[in-house]
């Protein structure tokens, strides 16, 4: 790391001079350890809050860093006082008291993200939007180091961004939150994406506006945007005199999907291979494939190259994935699926009726926009979690419902109501953390009591 042109980017950008800042470092999860480690290797004096008495990593940082002063327990108001500025995690809420009054009272928030920018030279590719991250990040990985760059892939997707400089890569390829964006002003992707925008995290954003533009930061700078033509919330994000790719599965587009006997995606008028090669399944993952052409055309890479990866890649688990085939019934594990764009996504790949089990924390989101795909895709919906009964006040009694109050009793259920040739799909639309650790975990407690199942 060249620590004086990172020292002469934060003066430039958050007016941080190693002399008389003093950084909080607020929530000691991922993100907060990273930047500690980070900034231990630069001159900048810094403190760690976290409000749980005793956040997983405090014992690595007590022993790591044993002169850096730690806050647990709360977040005490002294610590605060003599800040000049927050690194705050994407966990913790702007909203929270303590910091709001510290940015009233003109203290500089940033980000992890906004360090990781002012530390590198290195071309970025960012990728936010409401589902697909997750995918695109990691495809665009493998298409990176299939085109011979060496590619270095995390944020939101699990590796906190700052981890990633240890790798030293030619080229990063960050998965952004709404919540890291909301938070980061530095960074200048030289190509960035907003893939969709469907209703997520709003109980956190200020309604879908709020959540949008939240998202739209991906675009500060001056790279190349590229947009989901489907999308007229993303379309409504171009700003004229910048460089933009589009992508498209419904009509025209720089990257499209041509209809026909064998379906193609394309790139203007060149054929770049038939869609059959994918090994994901749905038009979604078909509009992802499409997105990461566009990123990785914008950044250089070599578009053959990036088709023979997109031909090897398997997706990702708890991503519609197939986990079991049962007396003739297919089992389906989209956990992932946290949000109501994401199960809708789920249903319309399907050309047959599908038997749903969905359910669990709503995050704010209006369960009433599930009602057309569900009444067109699912013979059977199975509801779980602390939101069941609102889902089922939304879907009207449009297809036979009925409650579970455990995963297994919901596979139990679906089983009952499936029938040789069908599937059924976890699409949940919903977070998993009022019943399960994660969507990890549910997805996996649900692959478990399929393999429970009696054999018929
Ligand atoms: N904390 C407080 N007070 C609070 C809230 C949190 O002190 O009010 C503390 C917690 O006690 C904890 C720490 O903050 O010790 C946790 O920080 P964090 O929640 O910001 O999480 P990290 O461990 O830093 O992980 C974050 C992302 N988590 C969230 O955005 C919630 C991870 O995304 C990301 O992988 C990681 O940074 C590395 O970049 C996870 C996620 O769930 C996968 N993201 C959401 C999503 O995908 O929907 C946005
Ligand atoms: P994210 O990182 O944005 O959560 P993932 O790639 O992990 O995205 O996928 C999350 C969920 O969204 C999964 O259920 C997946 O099947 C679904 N999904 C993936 N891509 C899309 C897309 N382009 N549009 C709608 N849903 C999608």
């Amino acid at each position: 790391m060249d620590t004086s042109a990172l020292l002469s980017n934060l003066e430039t950008h958050f007016k941080l001079h190693p002399a008389s800042a003093r950084l909080l470092i607020v929530g000691l999860g991922a993100t907060g350890y990273s930047a500690a480690q980070f900034l231990q290797k630069t001159p900048i004096k810094f403190a760690v809050i976290d409000s749980r008495k005793t956040p997983p990593l405090i014992d690595n940082l007590r022993e790591q860093m044993p002169d850096v002063p730690v806050f647990s327990g709360g977040f005490d108001q002294s610590a605060f006082d003599v800040a000049t500025h927050l690194l705050v995690s994407p966990g913790v809420s702007l909203h929270e008291t303590t910091i709001h009054k510290a940015m009233q009272a003109g203290v500089t928030v940033l980000s992890d993200i906004d360090l990781f920018a002012c530390a590198t030279n290195k071309p970025i590719i960012g990728i936010t939007g409401s589902n697909g991250k997750s995918t695109v990040t990691t495809m665009l990985g493998e298409m990176g180091n299939a085109a011979g760059v060496k590619t270095a892939i995390g944020g939101n997707l699990g590796t906190p961004a700052l981890d990633l400089l240890q790798q030293d890569a030619d080229l990063y390829v960050l998965e952004l939150s709404s919540f890291q964006l909301e938070r980061s002003t530095a960074l200048n992707a030289k190509v960035a994406t907003v893939l969709n925008v469907s209703p997520d995290h709003l109980d956190r954003h200020d309604g879908m506006e709020g959540y949008a533009a939240e998202k739209q930061r991906i675009f500060r700078g001056d790279g190349t945007m590229v947009l989901n033509a489907d999308d007229a919330m993303v379309m409504a994000m171009r700003e004229a005199g910048r460089k933009t790719l589009t992508f498209s599965t419904q009509g025209p587009a720089d990257f499209y999907l041509r209809r026909g006997e064998s379906d193609t995606l394309m790139h203007g008028e060149q054929a770049l291979m038939a869609a059959s090669k994918l090994r994901l399944e749905g038009t979604h993952n078909i509009a992802n494939a499409l997105a990461a052409l566009a990123l990785g055309t914008a950044a250089g890479l070599s578009i053959t190259k990036m088709c023979d990866a997109l031909r090897k890649f398997k997706g990702l688990p708890h991503r519609m994935q197939k986990v079991a085939e049962k007396c003739g019934v297919n089992w389906v594990n989209d956990s992932k699926a946290t949000n109501i764009g994401a199960c809708i996504a789920a249903l319309q790949g399907y050309e047959r009726k599908v038997i749903l089990i969905a359910g669990g924390e709503a995050k704010g989101a209006d369960m009433a926009e599930l009602l057309p795909a569900v009444t067109a895709k699912a013979k059977a919906v199975v509801l779980i979690g602390k939101d069941a009964q609102l889902i089922a006040d939304a879907l009207q009694n449009s297809v036979p419902t009925q409650f579970a109050g455990s995963m297994k009793e919901a596979v139990k259920a679906a089983a009952s109501f499936a029938n040789e040739g069908d599937t059924v799909l976890l699409s949940p639309a919903c977070a998993s953390l009022d019943q399960f650790r994660s969507y990890v975990d549910r997805g996996n407690k649900f692959a478990e009591a399929v393999m429970e199942l009696p054999s018929c």
